[in-house]
């Protein structure tokens, strides 16, 4: 028999499971299929978004897609048509530049139809600036005030805004480490929304949870740092779970909270973790630091990759490379951050994210700017609107858009974070430089080289014996290779030689791409 003392210990130990059960609810991706990879199609429209979850994205395994975000924003034409007039909502109208709500739903059920989950950009902390005017210069044409703090399509009106809990004399944050300044104020203008008002709250989780009704699977939430996680907690409890004709009865959203914390700031991704996953910044701007050899920075030291380089907890943590900001100068990380504009070590550092376990992982995929406007929205025809997404005969893409994760390096190695799921990060070697290899359990063996000399060693990969097709230089076609062969003795044990002018220093292998 349990004595009294016994019980009320059990039962505090079950309401601490339930609490962290709890806690972990809105962590999980819900991806199908053993897909791992999120792409944010940055820019991209409905329609095209659609054709590539069926022609590309489930075929090659990727998990899901950000999408950009789906409301009516304002239109602005000085600058002309920035990419960033989609972060300054006008009304919460499923009607953008990227298409309207029949095409949204359209393309959310085609991606759920081929198993690839779709994450919406939630601009939910602010409306348009300040300064943005009276009118209809809107995505639709819907009616608003600016100075007014009128929206009256959804309605807002001044009465839902911080105005009166901003102390600052610009209204603006101007302290970054002055917490109530960076919640209640507005960031770099826009009209801050007053979430601790239950009607303001409704009306953001009626806009979510429409879109959880149509399909989506989770949500970035933009500028999280700057709403209260008490706020956000009461408006994640009020979104519905996932649709069931795609999702598991009781599932709930997949949130990622987008919260730049390089250290140093009043304001830590930790409040955050028990609501959802959290933005790792600090890990594009270490793996940048890394691969440009900067600051003394070496390969051979990231064999405790992960939380031994003081980022969040893994099972909190969104990785990327570069995102939409800091890829042109906005945002955190500075000049460290690596893009496609530095191809060479841009898909070498992508192959180590996707490599490594730690973290969900997301790869950009961007359009081509003038890099001295870093305004510039995606590729347009002359009155303003997104051109189709060009897809050449080689599968890479044209007329402006990147596709990064198009490009063979960046596709395979989505394939092998597929493949080696759940296995451990195992057999790692360096040579105290730049060149280093580690493992996946027998699933999986990747090599990099980034020292300025070739590398020729043989080591233990971990894999069953055979002959594998590297899936850097090329790729497993039926029975044949199309890139280096790789064999593997009986002992696990291989010969790699890379040379530091191969066009990819780095070769990978695994499980499927095994001859
Ligand atoms: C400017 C001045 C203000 C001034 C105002 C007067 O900066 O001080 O008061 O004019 O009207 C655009 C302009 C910006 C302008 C503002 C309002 O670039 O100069 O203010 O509009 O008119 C994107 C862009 C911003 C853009 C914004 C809205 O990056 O440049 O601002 O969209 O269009 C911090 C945050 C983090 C944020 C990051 C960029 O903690 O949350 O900055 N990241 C997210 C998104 C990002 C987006 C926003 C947040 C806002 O990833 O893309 O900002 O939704 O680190
Ligand atoms: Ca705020």
């Amino acid at each position: 028999m349990l004595s009294s003392k016994g019980i009320d210990n059990m039962m505090k130990y079950l309401v601490l499971l339930a609490l962290l059960g709890l806690s972990q609810a809105y962590h999980n991706p819900h991806a199908k299929h053993g897909r791992q990879a999120i792409v944010h199609l940055f820019e991209w429209k409905w329609n095209d978004i659609a054709a590539e979850c069926e022609r590309f994205l489930a075929p090659k395994g990727y998990a899901g897609v950000q999408i950009s975000p789906p409301a009516e924003s304002i239109l602005l034409t000085s600058p002309w048509r920035p990419w960033w007039e989609r972060y300054q909502p006008i009304s919460y109208n499923l009607c953008s530049r990227s298409g309207n709500e029949n095409e949204l739903r359209d393309m959310i059920t085609r991606c759920n139809n081929v198993g690839v989950n779709i994450y919406v950009d939630a601009v939910i902390n602010h409306m348009c600036g300040a300064g943005g005017g009276e009118g209809t210069h809107s995505t639709c044409g819907t009616y608003f005030n600016a100075k007014k703090m009128d929206f009256p399509s959804i309605p807002f009106s001044s009465f839902d805004f911080n105005e009166g809990k901003c102390k600052t004399a610009s209204g603006d944050i101007e302290n970054y480490n002055d917490i109530n300044q960076v919640r209640d104020c507005r960031l770099v203008s826009l009209l801050d929304l007053a979430l601790e008002k239950d009607y303001a709250r409704g009306k953001v989780a009626d806009y979510m949870n429409k879109l959880i009704d149509m399909g989506v699977a989770g949500f970035r939430v933009d500028a999280s740092k700057h709403m209260w996680p008490g706020d956000l907690t009461v408006i994640y409890g009020s979104l519905h779970n996932l649709n069931t004709r795609w999702f598991n009865g009781g599932s709930r959203p997949f949130i990622f909270q987008e919260v730049i914390d390089m250290g140093g700031e009043a304001i830590q991704t930790s409040e955050y973790f028990p609501l959802g996953r959290v933005t790792e910044f600090k890990y594009g701007a270490k793996i940048g630091t890394v691969f440009r050899k900067w600051n003394g920075e070496k390969l051979s030291y990231t064999k405790n990759w992960g939380e031994g380089w003081g980022f969040m907890p893994d099972g909190n943590a969104l990785v990327f490379i570069d995102n939409h900001d800091n890829q042109r100068g906005h945002g955190g990380g500075g000049n460290t951050i690596l893009t496609f504009w530095d191809a060479r070590i841009y898909k070498m550092a992508v192959a180590y994210m996707l490599a490594h376990p730690y973290g969900v992982a997301r790869v950009m995929s961007s359009f081509r700017w003038n890099r001295t406007d870093d305004w510039q929205g995606p590729p347009s025809h002359e009155d303003g609107s997104t051109k189709d997404v060009h897809v050449n005969a080689d599968d890479t893409c044209g007329d402006g858009w990147v596709c990064e994760h198009r490009w063979r390096q960046i596709t395979n190695m989505a394939t092998f974070r597929n493949v080696v799921t759940g296995q451990p990060h195992s057999n790692w070697w360096d040579n105290g430089n730049n060149q280093v290899a580690f493992g996946r359990g027998n699933r999986g063996f990747i090599v990099f080289n980034n020292d300025d000399w070739h590398l020729d060693v043989t080591l233990n990969t971990g894999m069953p014996g055979g002959a594998y097709c590297d899936v850097i230089s090329g790729q497993r076609d039926g029975g044949r290779c199309t890139g280096k062969t790789i064999n593997v003795g009986d002992d696990g044990r291989a010969h790699f030689k890379i040379s530091n002018t191969d066009e990819d220093p780095m070769v990978a292998i695994h499980a499927d791409s095994k001859l």
